[in-house]
């Protein structure tokens, strides 16, 4: 298994979804080919609630029909079967801790801003603070290096990266600047979209503006 040309690789995705984003990303940085089935989350395919019957989420990424489901236990697999090309996790077991561990912290503390933002369920500006507050810590931790997994991208930057371009489109009704507030992060960003397989791999902002605007139409939020 592995490598192999007979592998067969299946992403059922939505272009937005954050989650979605981190194993597009993997999969081109390995350079692994792969076909992505896009999801109708308001009418989704039996396909997907047979590979996902438990939350019935996207992503799923189906290997030679199996699948796996969670974007970050999707990137630990896709790491560890195609280990040889573009290692993302470190190898020192400390290091690896601490990378799952700020993965858990984005998916706990900047997913719940930006849901909060998305449906409107919290004041703009309460949310602003709390946002920033929590990519403060983020930006701590980057430290002076060039990206969370020191001189290349790694696992971690997967993990934000995808929050990253929902953060440009919080600037688009908010009174929020990704430059001005966390101007590190901001760089880093700017560092990582350097890379071909990260900037084809992540939503345009005005795109995910747009589902924005759509989302809440339809669940009523103004
Ligand atoms: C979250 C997946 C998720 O929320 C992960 O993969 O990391 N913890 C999971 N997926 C959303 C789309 S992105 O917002 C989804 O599929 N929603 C459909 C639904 O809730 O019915």
């Amino acid at each position: 298994m592995g490598s192999d040309g007979d592998d067969k690789v299946v992403l059922l995705d939505t272009d937005v979804s954050m989650f979605a984003m981190r194993p597009k990303m993997a999969l081109a940085l390995k350079g692994i080919h792969y076909q992505s089935k896009a999801e109708d989350l308001t009418n989704k395919s039996s396909l997907l609630l047979e590979m996902n019957p438990v939350h019935n989420k996207v992503p799923v990424l189906i290997h030679n029909g199996k699948p796996f489901c969670e974007s970050l236990i999707i990137l630990e697999y896709i790491d560890e079967v195609w280990k040889d090309k573009f290692p993302l996790l470190p190898s020192d077991p400390y290091t690896r801790a601490q990378a799952r561990f700020w993965a858990d912290f984005i998916d706990k503390k900047i997913y719940e801003c930006l849901k909060a933002w998305l449906f409107k369920t919290k004041d703009a500006n309460g949310i602003k603070e709390e946002l920033v507050e929590n990519l403060k810590v983020l930006e701590g931790e980057l430290g002076e290096e060039a990206y969370y997994g020191g001189e290349r991208i790694g696992f971690l930057d997967l993990a934000l990266l995808s929050y990253y371009t929902w953060l440009l489109t919080f600037e688009k009704d908010t009174e929020f600047s990704v430059e001005a507030e966390i101007p590190k992060l901001s760089e880093w960003g700017k560092r990582c979209l350097q890379n071909e397989s990260v900037s084809t791999s992540l939503a345009d902002p005005l795109k995910i503006y747009e589902f924005t605007l759509q989302r809440r139409e339809r669940i009523g939020v103004a």
